[in-house]
């Protein structure tokens, strides 16, 4: 009796680490968050892997520490390869919706990339360095 009350709460506590896997928030691809210097700052990819030579954008989402939407936030992003010279690319940036911004750039090689967040807000500046894969 013992041991089936024992498997019993094996399988429920199984159940429930099933149920928190599958329910819990989660970005859809990758995402790096950034909170400092007044700013809550989210850079998450468009698509599950970048391909080489084309075009691969990503969603940057910028608020204030209250959580208001910070419109006409001064940035620049640049795409590059970490421990190696193989170029900086300009990413372009447009404000879809307000604090929302949509980043467009084309990574040029098979590897790992970062996108780099360099927002002048508030009188400072803010680096988030985002990874991103390219296949
Ligand atoms: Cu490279």
């Amino acid at each position: 009796m013992k041991k089936r009350l024992a498997w019993i709460g094996a399988a429920l506590a199984l159940f429930a680490i099933v149920l928190w896997l599958f329910n819990r928030p989660q970005a859809a691809y990758g995402m790096t968050a950034f909170e400092g210097d007044g700013l809550r700052v989210q850079i998450a990819d468009s698509s599950d892997a970048a391909k080489v030579m084309e075009e691969t954008s990503f969603t940057v989402s910028v608020n204030d520490k209250a959580g208001k939407p910070v419109s006409g936030a001064k940035m620049n992003i640049i795409l590059s390869m970490p421990n190696m010279f193989c170029g900086e690319y300009e990413a372009t940036i447009t404000e879809t919706s307000p604090g929302v911004y949509r980043a467009v750039g084309v990574p040029t090689m098979r590897g790992k990339w970062q996108a780099k967040l360099t927002l002048s807000e508030n009188g400072h500046k803010s680096v988030v360095a985002h990874l991103f894969k390219v296949v």
